[in-house]
């Protein structure tokens, strides 16, 4: 049975803006009176934060394969799909998640090369055909990104340790899959300053929810 709410996910480099526009488009939603669960992966559910600490900040994790890191990072989907996506999405909420499935294909099969069949199969073992109907790459020059998560108070997690190549290779794979998928992926140019960012979301969310959303864009 098809579910009543709206899945949007958001995606793109370190520092582009996702958080930001994340808060700003749940209070437009909840003013209009809908019910909005705003989510970050990894994490979003008791397990699925203990598998971030993991990830970002555990000593463990030092030396991790990246062969174990996808699978933690897909770990923390299937949990979160189970315990709150999938519930929310059949009360009718909208669901605004900071990353999803897109950031495993670009940053674990692009970025670390492991084969995108590999990455394609768990991504879709952990979804279980949960997928957003639409979904915002905040597309950002990479030392841009950088500069802006670096301007923020927090300890560098393992992940912000990469070099620049890596973070390049990121937007790249991004952009790659924007095309790819062009049918669910809208490309926002996040080099603007928040509200101007904000405006172009509203209008790609208005082009591609046509008459689905009735009083909410
Ligand atoms: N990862 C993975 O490898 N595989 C996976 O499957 C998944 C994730 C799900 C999670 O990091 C890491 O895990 C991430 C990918 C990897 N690694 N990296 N690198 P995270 O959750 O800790 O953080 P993040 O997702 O990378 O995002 P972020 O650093 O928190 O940034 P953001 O949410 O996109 O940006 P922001 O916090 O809204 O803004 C950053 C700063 O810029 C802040 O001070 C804002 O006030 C400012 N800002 C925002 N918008 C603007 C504009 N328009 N102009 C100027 N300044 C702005």
């Amino acid at each position: 049975m098809a579910s009543k709410g709206l899945f949007i996910s958001f995606e793109g480099s370190e520092g582009c803006g996702k958080s930001t526009q994340i808060e700003r488009l749940a209070t437009r939603f909840r003013d209009s009176g809908r019910e909005v669960v705003t989510l970050r992966e990894p994490g979003g559910c008791p397990l699925g934060e203990k598998i971030r600490d993991l990830l970002k900040f555990d000593p463990a994790g030092d030396g991790m394969s990246a062969e174990a890191e996808l699978l933690l990072f897909v770990a923390s989907r299937a949990q979160l799909v189970r315990e709150v996506i999938r519930p929310a999405l059949d009360r009718g909420a909208i669901v605004l998640c900071d990353r999803f499935l897109d950031s495993t294909t670009v940053y674990q099969g692009v970025a670390r090369a492991i084969a995108p069949d590999t990455v394609a199969s768990v991504n879709a073992f952990a979804t279980g055909g949960t997928l957003p109907k639409v979904t915002l790459l905040l597309d950002l020059d990479a030392a841009e990104g950088r500069r802006r998560a670096a301007s923020r108070k927090g300890p560098t997690d393992r992940m912000e340790q990469e070099q620049e190549e890596f973070y390049e290779a990121v937007r790249r794979g991004y952009l790659d899959l924007a095309v790819a998928e062009s049918s669910r992926i809208a490309v926002i140019d996040a080099s603007g300053d928040i509200d101007a960012v904000g405006a172009s979301i509203m209008a790609a969310l208005s082009e591609r929810l046509k008459g689905e959303c009735h009083g909410l864009l």
